[in-house]
């Protein structure tokens, strides 16, 4: 009696090991065969009706189908635990033989990307590329540019003042007079580098900018030689002819001076933030060296003329880059640096 139920007990229990679909189901099974309160168990608790005799043999058939159920519900529970492992392993696969990714390499900023290729391009053209101070004289700033002390130029270019008397350099210009003294005429210089003026920052406006100075000495100078340079440093850069208009400007260290814009490329001319809406950037001012200035930086202007421009970098990068505020150039974002 005891050993058909066992037989048959096997059975079904093997049958309903090898139809479990998931390892929930596998568990139920074995709950139900092997568990404290299971079939097998319920085997043992009769064994104590069967006659003595036969409780030997009895006994042992019990171990052999509750070994044989074991090793069935083991060998399955391995196989899920494989197939568990094989699916993390193709998912979580990894080429031990690929590169491994090295630090994110940095790279320079684009105001400076944009400086050196400009340096390149002068220098082509055989200009020396100079250098001055930021914190400057208000002789070099002012005085020696022909602006002086009551002039409203100072005013329009707000001005950071140090307590000892010296100020943040507001424009490039001062490496004007600078280049002068060091290089004698004749002379092609560039002079890249921050400024610094008091504003209120917009769209447009920062406080800490970028400009490029440059200036040209040498005999007959005229308004042509500027607008080569000119044309020939915007095509450069915009590889194409940029639209530009070029208007009468004033500023005291030129004589004709004049204020060169160019088309607004964020719009498109239509009218945006950037160009207040007038469809032009104002870019570059120039002009013919006034006399005061060269006779400041030691020249003779009944024996030299000169041409010079300053160049707004930073709206220049704008211009070609279609950055739609300024801000972002100083932001530190590593999202807007890392397109350049
Ligand atoms: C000057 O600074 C003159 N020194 C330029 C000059 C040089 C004229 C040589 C003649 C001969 P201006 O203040 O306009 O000029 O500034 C020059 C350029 O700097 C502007 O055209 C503009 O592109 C840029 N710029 C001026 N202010 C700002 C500002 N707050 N933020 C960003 N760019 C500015």
């Amino acid at each position: 009696m005891l050993t058909g139920k066992l037989a048959a007990l096997r059975e079904s229990a093997l049958a309903g090991i090898g139809a479990a679909a998931s390892p929930e189901d596998l568990e139920r099974v074995r709950v139900d065969v092997l568990g404290r309160k299971g079939a097998l168990a319920q085997v043992s608790k009769d064994m104590g009706k069967i006659p003595p005799s036969e409780r030997a043999a009895a006994g042992q058939l019990l171990n052999a189908v509750k070994l044989a159920l074991e090793e069935a519900l083991e060998a399955k529970q391995r196989g899920y635990a494989e197939a568990e492992l094989r699916a993390r392993l193709d998912a979580e696969w990894i080429d031990l033989t690929l590169p491994a990714p090295g630090p994110r390499p940095g790279s320079l900023h684009l105001i400076t990307q944009l400086r050196e290729e400009i340096e390149d391009l002068f220098v082509s053209m055989g200009f020396a590329v100079l250098d001055g101070p930021e914190v400057e004289s208000e002789y070099y700033n002012f005085d020696a540019l022909n602006i002086p002390a009551d002039h409203p130029a100072r005013d329009a270019q707000d001005t950071f003042w140090m307590t000892s008397g010296h100020l943040l350099r507001t424009h490039t210009s001062p490496v004007q007079v600078r280049g002068m003294e060091r290089l004698g005429p004749p002379l092609r210089m560039i002079a890249p580098g921050r400024v610094f003026r008091n504003e209120s920052i917009d769209a447009s406006h920062e406080h800490t900018f970028y400009q490029l100075e440059g200036m040209m000495v040498d005999r007959e100078i005229s308004v042509a030689h500027l607008l080569y340079f000119m044309k020939t440093l915007l095509r450069e850069i915009f590889h194409r002819e940029a639209t530009v208009r070029l208007r009468p400007g004033f500023f005291p260290f030129v004589e004709p001076g004049f204020e060169l814009d160019i088309h607004c490329l964020i719009c498109d001319g239509r009218g945006c933030a950037v160009c207040k809406q007038s469809g032009w950037v104002e870019l570059m001012p120039c002009g013919l060296v006034h006399p005061n200035v060269l006779r400041y930086g030691g020249i003779d202007p009944e024996q030299w003329g000169g041409f010079a421009f300053g160049l707004g970098l930073t709206r220049l990068a704008m211009m070609r880059y279609g950055i739609d505020d300024i801000r972002q150039f100083q932001s530190g974002d590593l999202r807007f640096l890392r397109q350049f």
